[in-house]
């Protein structure tokens, strides 16, 4: 480990001092030529503890993850061959709205003038390649030319990152990580948030009432972009203010209490949980908080809400026919609480429309496992300290259907969509959040593509219960259309995780083709301490939830609408 010198402090020191202020306290890396200077100095940082990765895409991923434990992360990689692999998860974390700070080592500033051919590039001396495709995946892409440009960079895309919540691209080439460097002035200039425009405020909130008023079936539809606004306590004071019913998108699971009075279910359309759907079709206003609309939100366009919406984002607010911008989501709904009338006409309808709990069958301990009995277990499982992260594939159709116990956190990576996302994304999530219990589901797809981040876990010790659904292929993908390509290669998943272990680690991997071997390994894994526990969980390939084909359906039809507007016909 390099100790900082004595006396010289550099650009690497200054980069190490800025990300400990901004509060990120592990950093994910993986080493390469170009960024082993900078990764001696982020070590030497007493409050910055370096976590190595298997590979960039997985290294990019646990930093999405760990932003969304800890409101910001790093991931440190090597020029091209590792960096434009972590751009995948840079682009999760513009997509999820999550500050990555992606910082890549670079070629010695002297190589591009000389018209060197340089190891790890496309071959040709321009070197700015990397720079101008981070741009577009980034708020804010800086590369340091010179040392004295460094703190004014460095500085410039934190800040960009912070207050967007989108990730930035900080690239330092490999001869600056360790030259002289002037020391940072005081964080504030970096980290401190812009309030709202008084006017635009005010303002907003009078059109609000506007919007209102008359109105006698207000709904209020929460999105996701709520809780990366850290808007959830405003929320909760404003919906109580109003009375009304809140519904919540699939990407917006956990951020309003389930066992709220006010909570009517998840709106998604055709496969919308409780009442969800039905209240959201019946209001005459919607109080749209942090959504996204997008194709798979909105089940293939299906659901789009049919009414004029007030929309309430991070930083501006939208009615039918005015726009406010520089109005923050939190101050606005805090602000609008102390002004609205009470009015639970939804409420009144919502206890008409209310479900009876569905009776949940509790198979036999010899009873071949099924999706619906894995589900009745993992429901069991959940406590206030869970944090369940759910895959893409009939993991996300499972995990919206579970109930959450207050406190119980939920994480899903509906935009982007990346599968395999949540082995590396818990991993860095749990380093965080110790003193959670994180749990994957996870189906064997998903499972090839970042298998390797499982043994990060069995290094770190970090006990994450992984359930792996095998259901042989990807089904989500048979379900939108079948192909030979949807079938993969079977793995010995249990097998695979022990081989992690070596002669040093503990992981502990499982097998569940019943029951009872479910309910058996499940207490295995609560009980293990020291490191991951996967538990294979076989079922057949035709069991998947009539919610996932519904959905399936629509969105392939989405997929298939023909070209419009075509001038000429052919
Ligand atoms: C693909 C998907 O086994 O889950 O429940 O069997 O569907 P299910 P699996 O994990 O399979 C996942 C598979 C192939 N999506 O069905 S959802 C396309 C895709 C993607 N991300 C990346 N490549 C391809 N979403 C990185
Ligand atoms: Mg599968």
């Amino acid at each position: 480990m390099a100790a900082q010198q004595k006396g010289k402090f550099t650009v690497g020191d200054y980069l190490a001092q800025r990300l400990a202020e901004v509060g990120v306290r592990h950093h994910f890396v993986v080493p390469g030529d170009y960024n082993l200077i900078l990764l001696d100095k982020l070590q030497a940082h007493p409050d910055l503890k370096e976590v190595g990765c298997a590979n960039e895409l997985n290294c990019s991923l646990a930093a999405e993850g760990y932003a969304r434990a800890n409101g910001v992360s790093a991931c440190v990689v090597t020029y091209s061959v590792g960096a434009l692999s972590a751009f995948n998860g840079t682009g999760s974390a513009y997509a999820e709205n999550l500050p990555l700070i992606l910082i890549s080592g670079s070629p010695n500033t002297n190589d591009s003038a000389q018209y060197h051919i340089l190891h790890h590039t496309l071959g040709h001396p321009d070197y700015t390649y990397q720079y101008e495709m981070a741009k577009k995946i980034t708020c804010c892409a800086v590369s340091v030319p010179r040392a004295i440009d460094a703190p004014r960079l460095i500085d410039r895309a934190l800040r960009a990152a912070i207050l967007a919540r989108k990730p930035c691209y900080i690239e330092i080439p490999t001869n600056l990580a360790g030259a002289t460097c002037v020391r940072p002035g005081p964080i504030s200039a970096v980290t401190d948030p812009i309030t709202s425009d008084k006017n635009a405020l005010e303002a907003a909130a009078t059109c609000a009432s506007e919007y209102l008023d008359g109105k006698l079936k207000p709904v209020i539809l929460v999105g996701p972009k709520l809780g990366r606004a850290g808007a959830e306590k405003e929320l909760l004071q404003f919906a109580e203010a109003m009375g009304c019913a809140v519904a919540l998108q699939p990407a917006a699971k956990g951020m309003f209490p389930e066992d709220h009075k006010q909570f009517v279910g998840i709106f998604w359309g055709q496969v919308s949980s409780d009442a969800a759907d039905s209240m959201v079709h019946w209001a005459d206003a919607m109080i749209c908080v942090g959504t996204i609309f997008n194709d798979y939100s909105t089940v293939g366009w299906t659901a789009v809400p049919d009414i004029p919406l007030m929309s309430i984002d991070m930083d501006h607010v939208t009615f039918p026919g005015a726009h406010f911008s520089r109005v923050r989501m939190g101050e606005f709904l805090s602000h609008l609480a102390t002004q609205v009338t009470f009015n639970e006409t939804t409420m009144i309808e919502y206890k008409r429309l209310k479900p009876d709990p569905p009776h949940v069958h509790t198979a036999a301990r010899e009873d071949a496992l099924t999706r619906k009995e894995i589900s009745r277990q993992v429901q069991e499982l959940l406590t206030d300290k869970t944090s369940l992260f759910v895959d893409t594939g009939d993991s996300w159709f499972n995990g919206i259907q579970l109930k959450l116990p207050p406190g119980a956190k939920f994480e899903i990576e509906m935009q982007w969509g990346h599968i395999g996302w949540s082995i590396p994304a818990a991993f860095g999530y749990a380093l965080r959040h110790p003193d959670r219990h994180t749990i994957v589901l996870i189906g064997d797809g998903s499972f090839q593509v970042t298998a390797q981040e499982v043994s990060q876990m069995v290094r770190y010790k970090v006990p994450i219960t992984i359930l792996l659904i095998n259901n042989r292929g990807y089904t989500i993908e048979v379900e939108i259309h079948d192909g030979s390509y949807n079938k993969i290669k079977n793995w010995d998943y249990a097998m695979l995780v022990q081989a992690f272990n070596s002669t040093d680690g503990r992981a502990k991997g499982l097998l569940a083709n019943t029951a009872g071997e479910l309910t058996d390994a499940i207490k295995t894994a609560s009980e293990h301490k020291e490191g991951p526990t996967l538990i294979e969980c076989t079922i057949d390939q035709d069991d998947c939830s009539k919610e996932l084909i519904t959905w399936g359906h629509y969105v392939a039809a989405a997929n298939a609408r023909p070209p419009r507007n075509m001038s000429v016909q052919e």
